[in-house]
C-alpha cells in the first residue's frame, strides 16, 4: 500500500473526507467533524454566510463554539479552528479573511511527467503526455493547500513546451476532472499558456494586434471556461528565455498580455504575465547590459497600461530566486498595476532540497523593503512532486505550509509559523521541537555562509544549480557576472557604475548607493570592492568572506547533531540524517571551492591560519 506521507498538518486528525463533498463547504463540515473527533472536541456549530467569500468567524460563547464562512470561508475557518485546537492555540477572534485574493502555486510540471527545477520526483498529474493522477493523493494535496489557504494552482510549466497547450484544447475534458478534484478544497485551476499557439492553428501571426489571433483566443478562452466554469485564469511567460512573445510583432507587453486579458475577462478569468524579461544571450564582455535592471526597464514604462484583470507577475529580486537579492526595484515603482509577487518554493539555487533552507524568515525580511500593499496577489513556484515524501525533504513541506501562512497573511511571525508547522507534523517534546524550529530559522544565514559571498550569487555549477562553480557563470550568455579579478570583486551597480541603484525609491537608492550604509550581506551586489575592504566590525572583505565559509560549515555540523538527537518518526528522521550528510558534504565543498578561488586571485592569507586549498 501507497504510504501517504502527508499526515501531518490537518489531515493527521481525521480519516480522509468522503469524496462526495461537492462544494468548499460540505468538505469544512466533513473536516471539522473528523478532525474534532479525533481531537475529542465536541463539533461546532456552523454557519454558511451567502456573500461572505472567504471570510470566516469563530465564535465562542456558552460554551458553544460557532463557525460562520462565506464558501469557501467555511472551510478556512473548520481549519483555523483545528488548526489552533492542534496547536494548544485560541482560535482568531473576529471575522477573518485573506490579505490577497489570489495565492497562486505554480507547479513547473511538463506533460511528459517531468518537473522542471524539481526535487520530489515527477509530477503528480501528468505522466506520458496525458493527465494521469491518483485521486487520495490529489485529496490529500487538495487538503493539504486548502488548510493553508492556497486557492490556486496553476498545473502546467510555464515553459510551455511539447504540446502543453493541448491541456486547453484536445486535453480539456481531463483537465476538467482535475479541477473537480480540488474544488471541494477552494482550490481553483490554471494553465499556463504559449503565446504563439494561434500559429499552430493555421493563422499566419500571433500579433496581439491582430483581430484574428484575439478572436482565436476568445474562442480558446470560451471553451476552457465552458469546461470548468471556475476556471481561475492563464499565465504567461512570454520573451523570456526564448519563449515567443509580442516582441516577436514589435508590440509592448502591455498590448500581448491586454489581448489576452480580454479574452478572458468576460469569465472573470485573471491573466498573469510574468515579468521575468532580461537579455538571456548577452556578451560577458558587455559591461553596459545590467540584467537585474531589466524588469524595472522594460515594465515601468508600460505602468498603467495593463487591464484591470492583469496581473503583472515579478520575482521578489531582480535576478532569479537567488539567496541574496535586494527586493525588485519593479515591484517598488509599478504603482498603477496590479502586481503579483513570485517567491520559490523549490530550492532550485537554494540546496535542492537537499540542504535546509526555510523561506519564512526571508519573507519576514522581504516586507521590510516591500510593503505588502504594493502587491495584489501572491504566486509561489511550487516544490512537490509524486515522491513519498511530497516535498522531498521532510522539513521542505515548511516552506509550503509557511507560503500559505505568509499568502494569508504577509505580516506572519516566521518562527510561529515554523512551530505551528512543526506542532502539526511531529509529536516532539518542547525543547526537541525549539532545537528543530531554531535550526529552520537559521538554515538560511547558514546556507548563505557556506556559497557565494554578500550578495554576489551566481557561483553555483551551471544548468544543475548545486554545488559550487565561482566562475561557471562568468563568460556566459546569461548576466550573471562578478568579475572577480586579483584586486576586487564585484559590480559597481551604483549612479557611477550601471546605474541600477537608481531604480529604486531615494531612501533606498541613498542607503544602498553608500558603502557606509548598504546592508552588509548586500555589499557585493551593489558595489565593486577592494579585497582589503574594511567592513564594520574592522575585518577585512577578503576575511570576512573567509571566516563566512568556515562558520558555515562549522553550523552545518552542529546542525547535524542537533538533527541526530531529535526523536523524529521513521522514514523522516533517517531520510533528515541522510540528507544532512550530502548536505555537509556540499557545504565543505563550497566552503574549500569558494576560499581557494578567493586566495588564489587576491593571494591573501587566511589571518587564523586555517587551511585553505590549493
Ligand atoms: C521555468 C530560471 C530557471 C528556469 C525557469 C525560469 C523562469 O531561469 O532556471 O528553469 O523556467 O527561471 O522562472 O521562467
Amino acid at each position: 500500500m501507497k504510504r501517504e506521507k502527508w499526515r501531518g498538518w490537518l489531515t493527521r486528525f481525521g480519516e480522509a473526507p468522503s469524496a462526495e463533498a461537492g462544494s468548499p463547504s460540505d468538505m469544512a463540515l466533513l473536516e471539522l467533524a473528523n478532525g474534532c473527533a479525533a481531537l475529542g472536541l465536541s463539533v461546532p456549530e456552523t454557519r454558511l454566510c451567502p456573500g461572505w467569500g472567504e471570510d470566516f468567524e469563530i465564535s465562542l460563547s456558552d460554551c458553544r463554539v460557532r463557525i460562520a464562512g462565506g464558501d469557501p470561508g467555511l472551510l478556512y475557518g473548520a481549519y483555523a479552528y483545528l488548526t489552533a485546537m492542534a496547536c494548544g492555540e485560541a482560535p482568531p477572534a473576529g471575522r477573518r479573511h485573506p490579505y490577497y485574493p489570489l495565492r497562486m502555486l505554480d507547479c513547473w510540471d511538463n506533460l511528459d511527467g517531468s518537473v522542471e527545477r524539481g526535487y520530489s520526483g515527477r509530477s503528480l498529474w501528468f505522466e506520458g503526455g496525458a493527465l494521469r493522477w491518483d485521486p487520495a493523493r490529489i485529496a490529500t494535496l487538495g487538503r493539504l493547500l486548502g488548510s493553508v489557504g492556497v486557492n490556486a494552482l496553476c498545473v502546467n510549466n510555464v515553459n510551455v513546451r511539447d504540446g502543453a497547450q493541448a491541456l486547453i484544447e484536445e486535453l480539456l475534458p481531463e483537465l476538467a476532472r482535475l479541477a473537480e478534484a480540488f474544488r471541494p478544497f477552494g482550490v481553483r485551476l490554471m494553465a499556463s499558456v504559449d503565446f504563439s499557439q494561434p500559429l499552430m492553428h493555421g493563422l499566419p501571426t500571433a500579433d496581439p494586434l491582430d483581430p484574428d489571433v484575439a478572436a482565436w483566443w476568445r474562442v480558446r478562452a470560451d471553451a476552457v471556461w465552458a469546461a470548468i466554469p471556475d476556471f481561475a485564469g492563464f499565465v504567461v511567460k512570454a520573451d523570456s528565455e526564448h519563449r515567443p512573445g509580442p516582441f516577436t510583432y514589435g508590440r509592448t507587453h502591455a498590448e500581448g498580455a491586454n489581448m489576452l486579458a480580454r479574452a478572458v475577462a468576460p469569465h472573470g478569468g485573471k491573466l498573469v504575465w510574468r515579468a521575468f524579461v532580461y537579455d538571456c544571450a548577452q556578451d560577458w564582455r558587455d559591461h553596459s547590459t545590467d540584467r537585474p535592471k531589466a524588469a524595472y526597464d522594460t515594465y515601468m514604462p508600460l505602468d498603467g497600461q495593463f487591464d484591470d484583470n492583469v496581473l503583472l507577475q515579478v520575482k521578489h529580486g531582480p535576478y532569479d530566486f537567488q539567496v541574496r537579492e535586494p527586493v525588485s526595484p519593479a515591484l517598488l515603482g509599478m504603482r498603477d498595476t496590479a502586481l503579483a509577487l513570485e517567491v520559490q518554493l523549490a530550492q532550485e539555487y537554494t540546496g535542492h532540497q537537499i540542504d535546509l533552507y526555510a523561506m519564512p524568515p526571508m519573507w519576514a525580511e522581504l516586507r521590510e523593503t516591500l510593503p505588502p500593499e504594493n502587491v495584489r496577489a501572491v504566486a509561489a513556484v511550487s516544490n512537490l512532486g509524486r515522491d513519498d515524501c511530497m516535498t522531498g525533504h521532510p522539513f521542505a513541506a515548511a516552506n509550503l505550509f509557511g507560503y500559505g501562512r505568509f499568502a494569508w497573511d504577509p505580516m506572519s511571525d516566521p518562527r510561529r509559523v515554523l512551530v505551528q508547522w512543526a506542532k502539526l507534523t511531529y509529536a516532539l517534546p518542547e525543547a526537541q521541537r525549539d532545537a528543530l524550529v531554531d535550526m529552520l530559522m537559521d538554515s538560511r544565514a547558514v546556507y548563505e555562509k557556506y556559497t557565494a559571498p554578500l550578495g554576489l550569487n551566481w557561483m553555483v555549477r551551471p544548468g544543475v544549480h548545486y554545488g559550487p562553480s565561482p566562475e561557471g557563470y562568468e563568460y556566459d550568455l546569461w548576466g550573471t557576472y562578478h568579475r572577480a579579478d586579483r584586486n576586487a570583486v564585484g559590480i559597481d551597480r551604483t549612479a557611477a557604475g550601471t546605474g541600477y541603484v537608481c531604480q529604486y525609491p531615494d531612501a533606498l537608492r541613498d542607503l544602498y548607493a553608500d558603502t557606509d550604509t548598504c546592508p552588509e550581506k548586500l555589499l557585493l551586489f551593489f558595489h565593486r570592492l577592494p579585497y582589503d575592504f574594511r567592513m564594520r566590525d574592522g575585518r577585512t572583505l577578503i576575511q570576512r568572506i573567509y571566516d563566512d565559509h568556515f562558520e558555515g560549515v562549522e553550523q552545518v555540523e552542529r546542525m547535524a547533531e542537533t538533527l541526530a538527537s531529535l526523536d523524529l518518526p521513521e522514514p523522516d528522521r533517517t531520510e533528515a540524517l541522510r540528507r544532512m550528510d550530502m548536505q555537509l558534504a556540499n557545504a565543505r565543498e563550497w566552503r574549500d571551492v569558494i576560499n581557494t578561488y578567493f586566495h588564489r586571485l587576491s593571494g591573501v592569507e587566511d589571518a587564523r591560519g586555517r587551511k585553505i586549498y590549493q
